[in-house]
């Protein structure tokens, strides 16, 4: 995943033989207008790289709460798809959350080996929090809102060309902060993929998600199959109310049976390396975005690298 302008991770990007490329906007105002996006494209392609993902979203709290203006937030998703098809960008990674963030993390500093520190999740922790000020919304009326949003949008997606890849909500748990969450297991997904029956609404295969969800991460991938339009690669070791985000090479998920897995279903799309623990010297971008340094990052290109050609 990469920033819209060309920095640092575009160079070590290329140098590392990648050449298709995952944007997020971050600080970028309006993004998803066709002159930004029509840039964003140019600038990616001017450098080498092709960009197929759009990985960001505008904001949709109404809609995910089914409140008053969620059709001006519907419509831009809209006015985002097409944009997207005009310019051949082909995948859209999205969240179904009532926080655009979305990814909740209690620890970024959790020692590994070599003194390189991990993020985590405990749950204790949220459990002592205030509740979010939309903790009233309930299990069923997300599941309304999910629907009519769907209904909304996909048949967009369908005329553009584009495919929608719902990341999962992170960590799975049911419930964060007197919040209802629904992307939370292999069961939820299927019951969203039949909301709206379409080869454009299908799924971002987050694996260390699906390891959270103590679910077999390969039959994960057999069930939602021809669905899974994007893949984030990583492991997490634990339960979706307590993990640590391990090394690529260091978790307790068969990494190769799992390249293996998305080759069996046919999937030839997208593949990104997700979240890695942060290595000698290394800071958070901003003081945030844990997961996101560079030099973990270089390792599981090339720990990726090493499973596709072995799998080939
Ligand atoms: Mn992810």
């Amino acid at each position: 995943m990469l920033p819209p302008s060309p920095d640092r991770r575009w160079t070590l990007a290329k140098q590392m033989g990648v050449d298709r490329g995952v944007v997020r906007f971050w600080g970028v105002d309006d993004w998803w207008e066709y002159d930004t996006l029509l840039r964003t494209r140019n600038r990616f392609e001017d450098n080498g790289i092709r960009l197929q993902v759009v990985e960001d979203r505008p904001p949709m709290t109404r809609t995910v709460l089914g409140k008053e203006g969620r059709n001006e937030e519907i419509a831009t998703v809209k006015r985002l798809l097409k944009n997207m098809g005009k310019l051949g960008i082909e995948t859209y990674c999205w969240v179904w959350t009532e926080n655009p963030v979305g990814v909740l993390r209690t620890s970024d500093s959790i020692p590994d080996r070599g003194g390189s520190l991990k993020s985590g999740y405990d749950h204790e922790w949220s459990r002592r929090a205030d509740d979010h000020p939309e903790s009233g919304i309930t299990e069923e009326e997300l599941w309304e809102n999910l629907e009519y949003f769907l209904d909304e949008v996909v048949p967009v997606a369908e005329e553009a060309g584009v495919k929608m890849a719902l990341h999962p909500d992170d960590p799975p748990l049911p419930s964060v902060r007197g919040v209802p969450r629904l992307v939370t297991s292999v069961d939820n997904y299927e019951r969203i993929l039949d909301l709206h029956e379409s080869p454009n609404h299908g799924v971002t295969f987050c694996q260390g998600n699906f390891a959270a969800m103590e679910t077999d991460v390969r039959s994960a991938i057999r069930r939602l199959g021809d669905r899974i339009h994007f893949v984030h690669f990583r492991d997490v070791e634990g339960s979706a109310e307590s993990f640590v985000e391990t090394w690529h090479d260091d978790g307790p998920t068969d990494m190769r049976a799992c390249i293996e897995a998305y080759r069996d279903v046919g999937y030839d799309g997208p593949i990104r390396p997700d979240h890695v623990p942060k290595m000698l010297g290394e800071e958070d971008r901003d003081g945030a975005h844990a997961g996101y340094t560079d030099m973990g990052r270089l390792f599981a290109i090339g720990y990726m690298k090493g499973l596709l050609e072995q799998t080939a």
